[in-house]
């Protein structure tokens, strides 16, 4: 099918960025582990929203508290240049659970990026898995601990109206086989990225229980 000169589809767009994302910070291994930069790191995020437009009216929600959390971090990059610096600010005035805070924008959008990662994986795991299982068992596992009664219906109502497997490749373009590639890479590129941000909170004795 057409796609846009020069681009790839939409997930692999999101595997690329989150390539771009993992080299750099193996790369700063040797150098203080704290150097991400928080445009950079929004940039690849604000990818992720090409998917919602293939699930579906039912997560419009979702979509918009993901991506106004996103456009958040984003706006406040020009004050503050790296992710650590977000939480180093939060920390000193005591405002990283806060309810506006960045620190906590920032660990939903991990925990969306987690959420994803999770419902690849359980989507290629086998192909009898429609996509409301894979859907509504990364949820359970990644998001609803942390999410109120109210949400946590809401969103297993949406479920329902998720779209077959097959309609999800239709939308995005891929075949079988193309998916697959694209969601691997996404996979294993989300992963040390979601761990370098994991380790922003731990190192500075912040809990991951919220
Ligand atoms: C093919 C992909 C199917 C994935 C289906 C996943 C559905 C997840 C639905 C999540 C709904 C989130 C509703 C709002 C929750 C808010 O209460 C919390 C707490 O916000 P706070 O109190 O800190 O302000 N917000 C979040 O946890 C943000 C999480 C966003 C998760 C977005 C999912 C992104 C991935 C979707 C795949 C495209």
């Amino acid at each position: 099918e057409f796609e846009d000169a020069g681009e790839g589809s939409a997930i692999s767009m999101m595997a690329d960025a989150f390539e771009e994302l993992s080299d750099l910070i193996k790369n700063n291994g040797n150098k203080k582990n704290d150097e991400l930069r928080l445009k950079v790191f929004c940039d690849a995020c604000s990818l992720v929203s090409v998917l919602f437009g293939s699930l579906g009216l039912a997560f419009k929600f979702a979509e918009m508290e993901y991506t106004s959390k996103v456009r958040d971090l984003a706006d406040a990059a020009e004050i503050y240049s790296t992710l650590s610096r977000v939480i180093d600010c939060d920390v000193k005035t005591d405002t990283v659970k806060s309810a506006e805070s960045l620190t906590r924008k920032l660990r939903r959008v991990r925990q969306g990026l987690d959420l994803i990662r999770e419902l690849f994986q359980n989507f290629l795991s086998t192909d009898d898995y429609s996509l409301k299982e894979a859907a509504s068992s990364a949820y359970k596992q990644v998001c609803a601990p942390y999410h109120t009664w109210a949400v946590r219906t809401a969103v297993s109502a949406g479920m329902c109206a998720l779209p077959t497997r097959d309609q999800l490749l239709l939308n995005l373009n891929e075949t079988d086989e193309s998916v697959e590639i694209e969601m691997r890479r996404y996979i294993k590129a989300s992963l040390p990225v979601i761990k370098y941000i994991d380790n922003l909170y731990t190192a500075r004795g912040i809990t991951l229980d919220w």
